[in-house]
């Protein structure tokens, strides 16, 4: 048996993405399983619930399993036991990471804006169809990757891919539904600080230095006022786990920009990254993957 299974904290790209492999594999003749790298978020729970689907189970460790890794390639950030495990196939649109094969592997990463964008390709490719709700399910993934077309990572391959999916799923609204996620994904009363810095995390090893960056997306970030403290405390905690340094994106999808916060050993951090800046409020900044991780292994690299 071979397990589809997405990074640590999984996002609903790694959640949809291992789903919709495993379909395509199905239908090439290819046993496998979506699995989860952990419990999958409220904004996942709505999309899966919507379109009818089920919630993957987890897998707690991967050792001695045959794996294909979706949406990421970095051991950092994958399940446990992904060293000795065989990774057979890698469907990413990130950097390459630093996962090790030990027999031959089929892989595909292409720097678009979301993993299933790359897995509807894959599908055209094979000349498969795609069922109305995995079509749904891979259509919000772009959506939540892409923040409704607003993140710079983007592409027209992505939008063209929300066109066809749409169509199959027969969502006549997508900017609407992209809208409804996010305000689920924004409803953020009665979530621990513990759950709000871990929803979408991710740690770096940047030049041998562990780096965290966490990102939440909001439709108003006036839904977090007055918990900056609890989430620096929750921040704070993590970087005394062994880590240089912590960052959370608090990024505004109506207002198009972020507030950075930051915890590290050194008090400038952000500044000297990111630039001289009073209230950590950066215009524009809406992607980890392009404008933040970048910049971060620049700096530590
Ligand atoms: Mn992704």
């Amino acid at each position: 048996m071979i397990y589809v299974i997405g990074h640590k904290s999984p996002d609903s790209d790694s959640v949809c993405s291992a789903i919709a492999v495993t379909e395509l594999k199905r239908q090439l003749g290819i046993k496998c399983e979506a699995r989860v790298a952990g419990d999958i978020n409220a904004e996942s729970k709505f999309i899966l619930e919507k379109f009818g689907m089920e919630v993957p189970e987890v897998l707690d460790n991967a050792e001695d399993e045959d794996i294909i890794l979706v949406d990421h390639s970095d051991l950092s950030q994958g399940v446990d036991g992904l060293e000795e495990a065989r990774v057979v196939g890698i469907v990413d649109h990130h950097k390459l990471g630093d996962v090790e094969t030990s027999v031959p592997v089929e892989v595909l990463i292409r720097p678009l804006g979301c993993t299933c964008t790359i897995i509807k390709g894959l599908f055209d490719y094979y000349r498969k169809e795609i069922s109305k709700d995995i079509a749904g399910i891979m259509l919000c993934a772009i959506l939540s990757d892409s923040v409704i077309f607003k993140s710079p990572t983007c592409t027209d391959e992505d939008r063209d891919a929300v066109a066809d999916l749409a169509k199959i799923a027969g969502v006549g609204d997508v900017e609407g539904l992209g809208m409804e996620m996010f305000r689920v994904k924004s409803d953020v009363e009665g979530t621990s600080a513990k759950d709000l810095v871990m929803g979408d995390y991710k740690d770096f090893n940047m030049g041998g230095k562990k780096v965290g960056v966490g990102q939440l997306e909001l439709v108003d970030l006036k839904m977090l006022d007055g918990r900056e403290d609890e989430l620096l405390e929750e921040m704070e905690r993590l970087k005394d786990d062994g880590r240089d340094a912590v960052f959370l994106m608090l990024t505004d999808i109506m207002r198009e920009g972020t507030m950075l916060l930051c915890v590290s050993r050194d008090a400038g951090l952000r500044e000297e990254v990111f630039g001289e800046n009073e209230d950590g409020w950066y215009d524009g900044m809406m992607s980890r993957k392009k404008q933040v991780v970048p910049k971060l292994e620049e700096f530590f690299g």
